[in-house]
C-alpha cells in the first residue's frame, strides 16, 4: 500500500528551500514528502516540462462587497474563486466591511455567510470604516483573537475615509490586539478640490481621473500613514504603490528600520495612463485608484520589486462588468471621471502576467516570482507555514506551469463575472495547466473542478512577523 494519495513527479519544483527535480508527494491533503524518485503514489501525476509551485495567494482581492456609488461588483465568492483557481491562486484575502454606523462583528458574521460560497480557501481584512470605542475597544480585540489578524483602513472615499485622529485610534487598537494594518493611501480633500477644478474646466474624460489623483495624492499620503505608523511602532502594509514617489516613501520608511512593507499590483506592472485614454468609453474599463502612471513609473516599480522596496504582488481585484448599467456604465456612457466607479478584475490574470513579464522578459527570477505570488503574501498575513510555500507539513496547495505555453488572454479565461479583463489580446509566455487544493485538483487547465463551498475560511493566530519593534521616538511608550 502506497503511502500517498498523490505523487506529483517529475516538474521543476520551487520548494521552501531549493529549485530542482523534486517529486511532492502528498497525503490527507498535506505535503508529507519532497524528494528524488519518490515511491508511487495512489493517484501519479506527470509534471514533467512543468514548474511545480506553491498555490498563489492574492492578499488583496474585493468580492461580494458593495461599491459605495451603488455599482455591483461582479464577483461573489463563488465567481471570484472560480477565476482564483482558473490562475493558479489557491488563496484569497477579501474584505469584510463594516457600515457606518453599524458593528464590525455584525458584518464580519454576515461576509462570513456570504463566504460559504467559496471555492478556495480564504481569509478576512476587517475593513473599519467607523472606529467606534465599541469597534475598537470590545469587537477589534475578538475578531483579531478569532482569527481574523488584518485591519484596512482608508484614506479617502466619503463612505471609508479615517480622519487622521482615527487612524491614530485604529492603529493603536491593532498594535494592542496583534494585527496588521493595511491602507489605502490618497489625500481625500486633495482629490475633492481637484475633481472640482477640472469639473469645472470641462476636462471630464476617463483619463481626467489621473489628473485628480496624481502622484502627490498618493505620496502625501503614504508619508503620513508612515509618519503615523512610526510614531506608534505599529508595523503597517501599503496596499497598491502604483509608482516611484510613494515606493520612495516605503524605502525611507525602511531604511529607518520601521516595520514598513508594500505591494503593487498587476495593472500598475503593465497598463500606464495612456490605456486611459483609449477611445469612447473604452477609458473606463482602466480607471482604478490610486490611478494607472507613467512608464517611468512602471519601471520603478520593476526595480522596487528586484531590490525588495515590494515584496507583494496583489491583484485588487475589484471587478465591474463595463456594458451594464450597474457597473461602468452606471451613469452612461459620457458620464464625468468621478461619477464612473473605480476597479478592475484581475485575479485570474495575476500568475500568468508576472511570470510573463517578469520571469520571462527577465525582469525578475523564478524565485522572486515565487516569494512576489504566494510565500511573502501567506507570511506577511499569518497564513505560513501552511499557505504560500512548498515545504512538508504545509497544505498541498500546488500549481503546475508550463513555461513555455503562449496563451493570448481572454476574457473568457478569466473565469470571473465580469464582462471584459482589461488585458484583452495580451500575448503571456507561462500559463497555469492545473491547480490543487489541499491534494484535490480544482482547476484542469480548462475547467474549474472545485465547486462553492469546498474552500475553507481560515483563521489566523498571532505571528511574529508583525510584532512592534518597541521603538518610539522618544523614550516614552504609550502602550506600557
Ligand atoms: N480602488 C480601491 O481602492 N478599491 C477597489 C477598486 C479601486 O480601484
Ligand atoms: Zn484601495
Ligand atoms: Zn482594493
Amino acid at each position: 500500500m502506497s503511502d500517498f494519495d498523490l505523487v506529483i513527479r517529475g516538474g521543476t519544483a520551487v520548494t521552501a528551500a531549493d529549485i530542482g527535480p523534486f517529486d511532492i508527494g502528498v497525503s490527507d491533503g498535506v505535503i508529507v514528502a519532497i524528494g528524488e524518485r519518490l515511491p508511487r503514489g495512489r493517484e501519479e501525476v506527470e509534471a514533467r516540462g512543468l514548474l511545480v509551485l506553491p498555490g498563489g495567494v492574492d492578499s488583496h482581492v474585493h468580492l461580494d462587497q458593495p461599491f459605495s456609488s451603488g455599482a455591483d461588483i461582479a464577483d461573489g465568492f463563488d465567481s471570484g474563486t472560480a477565476s482564483a483557481a482558473a490562475g493558479g491562486t489557491t488563496t484569497v484575502v477579501c474584505h469584510a466591511p463594516q457600515v457606518r454606523g453599524g458593528s464590525l462583528a455584525v458584518a464580519v458574521a454576515a461576509y462570513a455567510e456570504k463566504a460559504k460560497q467559496a471555492r478556495i480557501d480564504h481569509a478576512f481584512h476587517l475593513l473599519v470604516n467607523d472606529p467606534t470605542p465599541q469597534v475598537l475597544e470590545h469587537e477589534l480585540p475578538a475578531l483579531v483573537e478569532a482569527g481574523h489578524r488584518s485591519v484596512k483602513i482608508f484614506m479617502t472615499y466619503d463612505s471609508n475615509r479615517l480622519g487622521d485622529a482615527q487612524i491614530l485610534q485604529t492603529l493603536a487598537a491593532a498594535r494592542s490586539a496583534g494585527a496588521l494594518v493595511c491602507v489605502h493611501a490618497e489625500h481625500h480633500e486633495l482629490i475633492g478640490w481637484l475633481t472640482q477644478a477640472l469639473l469645472a474646466a470641462g476636462l471630464t474624460a476617463p483619463r481626467h481621473l489621473a489628473w485628480a489623483k496624481p502622484m502627490v495624492v498618493e505620496r502625501e499620503a503614504t508619508h503620513r500613514i508612515l509618519a503615523l505608523a512610526e510614531a506608534l511602532d505599529t508595523p503597517i502594509q501599503i496596499f497598491h504603490v502604483s509608482g516611484a514617489q510613494s515606493g520612495e516613501e516605503v524605502a525611507r520608511a525602511q531604511a529607518r528600520g520601521q516595520k514598513a512593507w508594500a505591494e503593487t499590483c498587476t495593472q500598475y506592472l503593465v497598463l500606464d495612463e495612456a490605456d486611459m485614454d483609449r477611445p469612447g468609453f473604452e477609458g473606463a474599463k482602466f480607471m482604478i485608484s490610486p490611478a494607472l502612471r507613467s512608464v517611468a513609473d512602471r519601471e520603478a516599480l520593476w526595480q522596487f520589486l528586484r531590490n525588495g522596496v515590494i515584496d507583494i504582488v496583489s491583484s485588487d481585484h475589484s471587478p465591474l462588468r463595463y456594458d451594464d448599467p450597474r457597473g461602468k456604465k452606471q451613469h452612461g456612457e459620457t458620464a464625468p471621471f468621478n461619477k464612473i466607479p473605480n476597479g478592475v478584475p484581475g485575479l485570474a490574470a495575476r500568475l500568468p502576467i508576472l511570470y510573463s513579464e517578469g520571469v520571462a522578459k527577465g525582469r525578475i527570477d523564478l524565485r522572486r516570482f515565487v516569494d512576489l505570488v504566494a510565500t511573502n503574501p501567506a507570511r506577511r498575513f499569518g497564513l505560513a507555514p501552511c499557505k504560500g510555500a512548498i515545504a512538508v507539513g504545509a497544505d498541498a496547495d500546488i500549481v503546475l506551469f508550463d513555461p513555455e505555453r503562449r496563451v493570448e488572454l481572454t476574457n473568457a479565461l478569466q473565469h470571473h463575472g465580469s464582462d471584459y479583463t482589461p488585458y484583452e489580446g495580451m500575448t503571456v509566455q507561462g500559463y497555469p495547466t492545473a491547480t490543487y487544493q489541499r491534494g484535490r485538483l480544482v482547476f484542469d487547465g480548462e475547467h474549474v473542478l472545485a465547486q462553492p463551498g469546498d474552500g475553507r475560511l481560515l483563521a489566523r493566530g498571532p505571528y511574529a512577523e508583525i510584532a512592534p519593534t518597541g521603538h518610539f521616538p522618544t523614550p516614552f511608550d504609550p502602550f506600557r
